[in-house]
């Protein structure tokens, strides 16, 4: 089964040029001007049109049980929904309950996910510690391709990993060669705030920005930080939403430490007004953590990802209709968080980066894909365009419109965040492993066709790095 791409305008993290891509058993096998079309091939028409790595979001949660529910979109539906917006890899969450074995929880994840369309990995989550977990971190490296584990600062009394499983993960995973991400909120902050805010009354959706408040989120973006760099360890932080923290990140890779920082497509161009909707269920619905933040957030946000501070973006597609939603009638604090977003990652990031010119389409594509794929290490099998990588592509159309909608969208929820944004900029076919899955607007999608991506650990880099960091380590004080 072979697919030629002809009279595109190839687009990577780094170059711009004219080339044909002929894909061929599910890998790119050439890629240059006027290429001859293989016998059988089915030909896609790109005139006009520009060729570039599928978009790979790190940050989704499909079918995640939270907060006494489940969140609506499952592996199958979800993956399809990316694959119509143009991404074709899911990084996804293994969320162990603490005390729970990781290894089991893996299995488990690893069940559900069989449904989906396109290529998915797993981020761990590391909720509890004991030697049982740091055995199991070291097998899940070893033997099923994890090379990133998550820590949850926030949700105390469900999944928050307090400082001493922060050290102790942290360590673990730099010994191993692994990457460790945070969720950096202050949980014991934000359920004191609650606590007083209830007192007070105050029970709507409008409480739930002013329990995370932005110092909230840089408290802890600034420990995850310190913490990181007292061991020596590489850090990434999921979500962040702040000025203050994207500063905290640009501080200390300005003093050398390896940190690496994700913003979200919602939080770029949506702020806290929102949570002043007269309509409760709509205000809800934009009931995620950390939450949407007062405008100027977005600016400073923009300028860290244009500047490199950000290197990666997600959606943290984490849906919840509104009977799921109005668990929280009564108290903002029961409000399940999350919101959706997968399908429309890469239109709104064209639509309000390029197309504004705050990025390049070599800097979309580094921020939509490539970024993500160096640093999980999936690259160069994805987020590239290049013979032997996985022919995972989207034909984009840059001068495209559309208007967003929960009528339209092929997201498995009642609700789209950016209901009525009309954005420029779609995908008109998406190619996941060689093969067409959305195509002028219909989804061709097949349960089960995902496979799971092993991510190995880092060798020579993390080693290096680790290496130099030992140089910095204050000497031992000679007795
Ligand atoms: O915190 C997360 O990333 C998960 C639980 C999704 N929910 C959210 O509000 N971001
Ligand atoms: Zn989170
Ligand atoms: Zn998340």
């Amino acid at each position: 089964m072979s697919i030629l791409i002809r009279g595109g305008t190839v687009v990577t993290a780094d170059q711009t040029y004219r080339a044909d891509v002929c894909c061929d058993n599910g890998l790119i096998a050439a890629i240059g001007e006027n290429l001859d079309v293989p016998s059988g091939a089915q030909i896609v028409d790109a005139g006009g049109l520009l060729v570039m790595p599928g978009g790979i979001d790190p940050h989704t949660h499909m079918e995640l049980p939270f907060m006494g529910t489940v969140s609506s979109e499952n592996f199958f539906t979800g993956t399809s929904a990316a694959a119509a917006g143009g991404t074709t890899t899911i990084i996804d969450f293994v969320m162990p309950a603490p005390q729970q074995s990781l290894l089991e929880a893996y299995h488990t994840w690893r069940g559900w996910a069989e449904k989906a369309a396109t290529d998915y990995s797993f981020h761990v989550a590391v909720t509890w510690w004991s030697d049982q977990v740091a055995e199991e971190m070291g097998v899940l490296t070893r033997d099923f391709g994890v090379n990133s584990f998550k820590h949850f600062m926030a949700y105390k009394g469900a999944i928050m990993a307090d400082d001493e499983v922060l050290f102790n993960s942290f360590s673990r995973a730099q010994e191993l060669g692994a990457l460790c991400t945070v969720h950096a909120e202050n949980g014991e902050a934000v359920v004191q705030l609650q606590r007083r805010l209830l007192a007070q009354g105050i029970t709507g959706p409008e409480g739930h920005p002013l329990s995370r408040p932005p110092a909230v989120e840089s408290e802890a973006a600034n420990r995850a930080i310190t913490i990181a760099h007292l061991l020596g360890a590489p850090l990434y932080i999921v979500h962040v939403s702040t000025q203050e923290a994207a500063e905290a990140i640009a501080r200390a890779r300005a003093a050398g430490q390896r940190v690496f920082g994700e913003v979200l497509a919602q939080q770029l161009v949506i702020d806290d007004s929102v949570y002043r909707n007269p309509d409760w269920a709509t205000a809800a619905a934009y009931v995620m953590s950390p939450p949407f933040r007062q405008q100027h957030h977005q600016k400073a946000l923009w300028g860290a990802l244009a500047a490199g501070t950000l290197q990666t973006t997600a959606t943290d597609h984490c849906c919840f209709c509104a009977p799921q939603k109005a668990m929280g009638r009564d108290d903002f604090s029961k409000i399940p968080n999350g919101t959706g977003g997968v399908e429309d990652r890469m239109s709104v990031l064209w639509s309000h980066g390029v197309e504004t010119g705050r990025l390049t389409a070599n800097e979309f594509v580094r921020a939509t894909s490539t970024a993500c794929a160096q640093i999980f290490n999936l690259y160069p099998r994805k987020g590239a365009v290049q013979v032997g990588a996985d022919a995972d592509l989207v034909v984009w159309d840059p001068a495209a419109t559309r208007t967003i909608s929960a009528k339209t969208h092929h997201q498995n929820v009642d609700f789209n965040i950016y209901e009525g944004m009309t954005v420029t900029g779609t995908a008109r076919h998406t190619i996941s492993q060689g093969r067409l899955v959305w195509t002028d607007g219909a989804l061709r999608t097949v349960k089960g066709a995902g496979r799971y991506l092993n991510r190995p650990c880092y060798s020579a880099p993390f080693q290096a790095l680790q290496t130099v960091n030992a140089a910095n380590r204050p000497k031992p004080v000679a007795r």
